[in-house]
């Protein structure tokens, strides 16, 4: 029998994220019926405004569990950091809100920040480009899309600590570094023997590495491509990259860097090991089989191919073991330091670990103790022990040699339980109560389930406990903090790769679908749909809000690529145009309303540099800096300096203004470019 809106109000309604709604709401509701009408044309109290609208009573309480409202940012208790998929940017958003709080441009330009449009992101942009592999063979100077993938917030003792964020680029084998006080890409990487990277990228328990590991395997140095595949098992490597990161700016230490090299098994999903498995890392492999397609020349479709052996193999390395070796036993392949795969299983360093076929995640605990694999093709969640690892690789307990004489532990020696969750389990993540969460791709659903000791022991260890339906066919998810080693519970987002009926009709291309879902009641509930109108993410993480110590303003003359004070910055008073031949530097202050200076007089074929300061002290006091039919368009937060270099090559005059809707005089925002 259904609930009227009414009972729904005098009565009561528990529910999740902890929050008990009833009596008190109840009276609050009816004490303000004082029937304040607002734009909307709704009118009345709480009660008549749910009836109008036709909200149920568990969709009030929904909505009261996430309405962040305004003037209450505070009410956003996390923050999550998305992948734009291949947007190849990062999204920035608030939980339990769901509202987008920022785009950051990470590897493609982004236009209202200036990224990729004539300021030093541009030389960030190219730069990222032609490290490894050739120069870009596009028509750009640069590659300038990405498919970004996994975002990896750096972390202290195996929690997020709010400093820099990285992330990969699917498509090309990239990662970048993102500096979390201003959100700002800092650095991006083409890294060396990477052509393609998937869900390799994390860090360290402290950051000591950022991990990036290829997808597809690598031809190598010298092979000919023509005659490649046919010997593929001779010709292509798998390479795991750990990438030294600075602690003071974030940017990677190329010289302590270095790769692992690893059979082309197709290295795909991974993790740190923390606490306990501190010092380790895990990857999953899909492809053993090696199989490379050829539908159209008599041969099995990749997909059949590389799903012919019942099992694959978890790769297991020990980075601090590696980290020894290399400095005497490593090569260098394209300025990068490789410890070759037989170091590796002569030192040590590689082990592997059959897993059901065609796995995805690999997600490790919290404690670090357990390693939840999913199979994609196998209804299962398989939890591997680290402890029974350590002890198995101590006693030399292989089952066998795979072909590259890496040693493959006896599957029974390390396995410790296996929970039925569903159809097409991919990613896991935790809580502090020793419950795993699963995403079902092929169920549509979320399944939880508990691991074994400490957590839970006899019976109630590896047993499913719940399952919710999310709308559809989720990929990641995300629990709060949920992938490190103090998981905060609370909610769990789903991130659904189909939306059908789930939005109003925007044409053909439907938005993905974030579901938030509560975890803090008995069963899981979902509360809310979100649509990302602009990419498809893959992983997300959710940082708790008071983690975050972003800065609201640079300290004056700040270049963001270093986050130091720039030499070619300018205070009020400071502004001039210098003119050497044909080489003009114009020092341009910008602040409310106007550029000073705000006529640039130059001879065709001037080599041009501006230096622009925004000279604002005023949190929010951003400008903008275009040149019609240059294709430049800068961003100026408060506090910035950055630098335009171009030909004036074009005769004419050019009305340069600020993008940004400044003051009440942003229109007078305005000035000349004279080019005779
Ligand atoms: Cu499963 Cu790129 Cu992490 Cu997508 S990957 S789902
Ligand atoms: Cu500055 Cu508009």
């Amino acid at each position: 029998m259904a609930v009227t809106r009414r009972e729904f109000i005098a009565g009561s309604a528990t529910g999740a994220a902890g929050l008990v709604v009833g009596g008190v709401l109840g009276k609050t509701l009816s004490d303000e019926g004082d029937g304040a009408s607002g734009p909307s044309g709704l009118t009345g109290d709480a009660n008549s405004v749910a009836e109008a609208r036709g909200l149920s009573p568990a969709e009030v309480v929904q909505a009261l569990k996430t309405v962040v409202p305004p003037g209450r940012p505070d009410m956003d208790e996390f923050y999550i950091l998305s992948s734009g998929g291949h947007s190849g940017q990062i999204l920035v958003m608030g939980v339990p809100s769901m509202k987008i709080k920022k785009v950051v441009g990470v590897f493609t330009p982004e236009p209202w920040q200036g990224f990729g449009f004539g300021n030093e992101s541009d030389g960030l942009l190219a730069e990222g480009t032609t490290s490894a592999g050739g120069p870009s063979t596009s028509a750009h100077r640069y590659l300038s899309w990405a498919d970004t993938h996994h975002p990896a917030i750096s972390e202290t003792e195996g929690e997020y600590d709010g400093r820099f964020v990285y992330i990969n680029d699917r498509a090309n084998g990239r990662i970048a570094m993102v500096d979390m006080r201003d959100f700002k890409t800092k650095q991006i990487y083409d890294v060396p023997n990477l052509q393609s990277s998937h869900g390799g990228v994390f860090v360290t328990q402290n950051t000591e590495y950022a991990h990036i590991s290829t997808k597809t395997p690598t031809l190598i140095e010298g092979a000919d491509p023509a005659t490649s595949l046919e010997n593929f098992a001779d010709v292509y490597r798998g390479y795991s990259t750990f990438l030294a990161v600075d602690q003071e700016t974030g940017r990677f230490d190329l010289a302590r860097s270095f790769q692992v090299e690893l059979p082309p098994y197709t290295q795909d999903l991974a993790d740190s090991g923390k606490l306990v498995s501190h010092g380790w890392v895990f990857l999953n492999s899909y492809n053993s089989e090696m199989a490379t397609g050829g539908n159209l020349e008599g041969k099995p479709p990749i997909e059949v191919g590389a799903s012919a052996n019942d099992f694959d193999y978890m790769h297991i390395i020990n980075w601090q073991k590696a980290e020894q070796v290399v400095g005497s036993r490593s090569v260098v392949i394209n300025g990068m330091r490789v410890i070759p795969l037989d170091v590796a299983v002569e030192e040590g360093i590689l082990f592997l670990a059959p897993e059901p076929r065609s796995p995805h995640g690999v997600d490790v605990s919290p404690d670090g103790g357990y390693l939840c694999v999913a199979g994609k093709l196998d209804p299962y969640v398989t939890i591997y022990s680290f402890e029974k690892m350590l002890a198995a690789i101590e006693a030399q307990d292989f089952e066998k040699r795979d072909q590259y004489g890496i040693p493959v532990l006896n599957y029974d020696s390390v396995v410790s339980g296996r929970v039925e969750v569903g159809a097409g389990p991919l990613h896991t993540q935790y809580d502090a109560d020793g419950h795993g969460y699963t995403s079902l791709f092929l169920e549509s659903a979320v399944a939880k389930f508990t691991l074994g000791e400490p957590y839970f022991s006899g019976d109630q260890a590896y047993k499913l406990v719940d399952k919710v339906p999310v709308h559809y066919n989720i990929g990641h998810l995300c629990t709060m903090e949920g992938d490190t080693t103090k998981p905060q519970g609370k909610y769990l987002i789903a991130l659904n790769k189909w939306s059908i009926d789930r939005h109003s009709p925007v044409g053909t291309l439907n938005p993905q679908n974030f579901q938030l879902v509560d975890l803090g009641g008995e069963v899981m509930e979902v509360l809310s749909d979100t649509p990302i109108g602009m990419a498809e993410p893959h992983y997300v993480q959710a940082i708790r809000a008071d983690r975050i110590k972003a800065w609201d303003l640079y300290p004056p003359g700040t270049n963001p690529l270093t986050m130091q004070p720039d030499p070619n910055a300018v205070a009020q008073g400071e502004e001039r145009i210098e003119r050497d031949g044909n080489r003009v530097e114009v020092f341009m202050s910008v602040t409310r309303s106007q550029f000073k200076p705000d006529i640039l007089r130059l001879n065709q074929g001037d080599q041009v540099t501006l230096h622009l300061t925004n000279i604002e002290t005023t949190p929010d006091a951003t400008h903008g800096f275009a040149i019609p039919r240059h294709n430049v368009s800068v961003s100026l937060d408060p506090g910035e300096y950055t630098r335009i270099d171009f030909v004036a090559d074009v005769q004419g005059s050019f009305a340069m203004y600020c993008t940004e809707f400044c003051s009440a005089l942003h229109l007078e925002m305005q000035g000349w470019m004279l080019v005779a």
